[in-house]
């Protein structure tokens, strides 16, 4: 089985109920078990600052889901749980990203992986260390190494 790890966000609503919504969607998906999860933290918004602070927290799901269908699967999720897309890096119901699939190194149209601002959000970092710091190192290490 594949390990991966999921970034949930939310700044709108009751941000902490949404995002345990979300963990219940996800674990009602025969597909995917949640491993392990991180604290939940309150951080300042990232990108664009004039808005709520963020409910965020890490989780390490297993899943023989190949990565584009778990994308959609998630997608699905947000989707549910009444997600707009709207301005980007904006205020959201829900988000829910994936940070890192085992070490696959990937980039297509739909999916970069590891996500490629990840090595840039303490509020994505921060709770990474917190459940894989091995993880939160290889995706610092990569974003440093020279492409
Ligand atoms: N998500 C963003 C943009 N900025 N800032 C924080 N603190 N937390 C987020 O989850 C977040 C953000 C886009 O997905
Ligand atoms: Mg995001
Ligand atoms: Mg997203």
């Amino acid at each position: 089985m594949t390990k991966a790890w999921l970034a949930l966000g939310a700044n709108i609503g009751d941000a902490k109920q949404n995002i345990n919504t979300a963990l219940r969607l996800i674990e009602q998906n025969p597909l995917i078990k949640i491993n392990k999860r991180s604290k939940m933290i309150i951080t300042p918004a990232w990108g664009k600052e004039d808005q709520n602070d963020f409910h965020n927290m890490v989780i390490e799901i297993k899943t023989d889901i190949y990565p584009e269908t778990l994308l959609k699967v998630l997608l699905q999720i947000e989707k549910t749980m009444g997600r707009e897309r709207g301005e980007k890096w904006g205020p959201r119901i829900i988000d829910i990203d994936i940070v890192a699939i085992d070490r696959f190194e990937v980039k297509t149209s739909s999916l970069i992986l590891p996500h490629p601002h990840a090595f840039e959000r303490d509020f994505v970092l921060d709770p990474l260390r917190e459940i894989s710091p091995q993880t939160a190192d290889w995706i610092i290490k990569l974003a440093k190494s020279p492409k």
